[in-house]
C-alpha cells in the first residue's frame, strides 16, 4: 500500500481518530448516567477510550492521565498508547470530565481528548491549578492571575465597551471560592456556579453570546487545566494557570512539588500562559456525555446511540461539530432507552 504523505504537523487525519475515542468513552460512560456509580462509570469511560486509542496509527504517550503508573492500570502518565507506527505525539485525557455530574445525571459531563506534537503540552501533576481564561477578541494581557479579580472584571467591561452588570464569571461551587465569588459580586457582575466540569467552564467564554459567561475564574484540577488551555488554543482566548501546592493538606505539598519536579517543572509558582501550557500544533475532542450547554449527551434510541462531539484543530482553527449515530450489534439498549 503506497505510504500517505505526512503533512507537517499534526496529520489531518488524526481530527476524525480522535472523535471516535471520544466518541466510544463517552457512551460507554452514559450508560452509567444517573446510576450513583462514579467509579463505574469513569472505568467504562478508561477502558473504552484505552481500546479506540489502540487503533490509531500514532506513536503515543499519555502525558496527563488517570495518575500515576501504580494508581491507575490504564491510561496512566508516561502509558504509551496508538499502533507504535505514524506520528509521535503526546496525548492528555479525560475519559469523563464529571465523573459525580455523570452519576447524578446532571448536565455537562464530557469525555475529552487532546493530542499534540511531542513535547506540545504541560505535564501537569494532578493537584490543583488556578486558572483565569477569557475567549478571543479582548487586547493581549486583559487577564492576570495577580490582578485582582473586580479589577480583572472591570477591565473586561470596558473592553466590551458594556456596564459591569453585563459580565458573568463561571466558577466552580466550592467553598475555597467564597472569598472570590464575593469579590466578583461586588462589582456588580454575576457568577454562574457550576458543581464541576471547568473544562467545559471555560469553553464556554470563546461563545459568550450564546453561552453568558465571559471569563472563568477559580482553582481546579491542573489536568482539567491544560485541557482547557489546548481547547483554547485551537479556538482563541486567553488563559493564565499555576500551580496551587497550597490548598492541598500540608503533608501532601513536599509529594506533590517533587511529582511536578520529575515533571520537569522546576518552580511550582510559575505563571503559565496558555501557549506554555499546549506550546504546539494540537487537536482537541470532547463528545457530550450528559445533555449540557457545549454539547448534546448520548442518546441512546432503540438500537441507536447518537452522539454530538467538538473538533478543534489549532492549525487552522477549525471548529468542527460532529453529530454521529451509531448501530448498537448486538448490544442491548440500556434500560430507559
Ligand atoms: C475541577 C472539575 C472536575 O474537579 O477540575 C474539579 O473540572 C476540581 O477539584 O470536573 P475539586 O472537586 O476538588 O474542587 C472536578 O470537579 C472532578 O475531577
Amino acid at each position: 500500500m503506497p505510504k500517505v504523505e505526512q503533512t507537517n504537523g499534526l496529520d489531518r487525519i488524526l481530527v476524525l481518530e480522535v472523535a471516535r475515542v471520544t466518541e466510544a468513552a463517552a457512551i460507554a460512560a452514559a450508560r452509567f448516567r444517573g446510576r450513583g456509580d462514579e467509579k463505574a462509570a469513569d472505568k467504562a469511560a478508561v477502558d473504552a477510550m484505552r481500546r479506540e486509542l489502540g487503533k490509531i496509527q500514532i506513536k503515543g504517550r499519555v502525558v496527563i492521565g488517570e495518575g500515576e503508573m501504580d494508581e491507575s492500570p490504564m491510561l496512566y502518565i508516561g502509558e504509551e498508547v496508538g499502533s507504535g507506527e505514524g506520528a509521535e505525539v503526546d496525548i492528555a485525557v479525560d475519559p469523563l470530565e464529571g465523573t459525580t455530574i455523570c452519576a447524578k445525571a446532571m448536565p455537562n459531563a464530557l469525555s475529552v481528548l487532546a493530542i499534540a506534537e511531542r513535547g506540545g503540552l504541560l505535564n501537569a501533576p494532578d493537584m490543583y491549578m488556578h486558572k483565569i481564561a477569557v475567549g478571543p477578541g479582548y487586547p493581549d494581557g486583559i487577564i492576570d492571575l495577580d490582578a485582582p479579580p473586580g479589577e480583572v472584571i472591570r477591565g473586561l467591561a470596558d473592553a466590551k465597551g458594556g456596564r459591569v452588570e453585563e459580565i458573568t464569571a463561571c466558577i466552580l461551587d466550592r467553598p475555597r471560592h467564597a472569598e472570590l465569588i464575593a469579590a466578583v459580586r461586588k462589582t456588580g457582575a454575576g457568577v454562574q456556579l457550576i458543581p464541576d466540569g471547568d473544562i467545559a467552564g471555560v469553553i464556554w467564554t470563546t461563545d459568550a453570546k450564546e453561552t453568558g459567561v465571559d471569563i472563568y475564574l477559580g482553582s481546579g484540577g491542573a489536568p482539567e487545566g491544560v485541557l482547557a488551555a489546548a481547547a483554547l488554543r485551537c479556538i482563541g482566548g486567553q488563559m493564565q494557570g499555576r500551580l496551587a501546592p497550597e490548598l492541598h493538606a500540608e503533608k501532601e505539598r513536599p509529594g506533590l512539588i517533587e511529582r511536578a519536579r520529575k515533571m520537569g517543572i522546576a518552580d511550582i509558582r510559575r505563571k503559565y500562559g496558555m501557549e506554555e501550557m499546549t506550546s504546539a500544533d494540537v487537536i482537541f475532542s470532547a463528545t457530550g456525555v450528559t445533555d449540557g450547554s457545549l454539547l448534546d449527551g448520548v442518546h441512546f434510541r432503540g438500537s441507536f446511540a447518537e452522539t454530538e462531539t467538538v473538533v478543534l484543530r489549532s492549525k487552522t482553527g477549525t471548529v468542527r461539530r460532529i453529530k454521529t449515530s451509531f448501530r448498537m450489534i448486538g448490544t442491548k439498549a440500556p434500560p430507559g432507552a
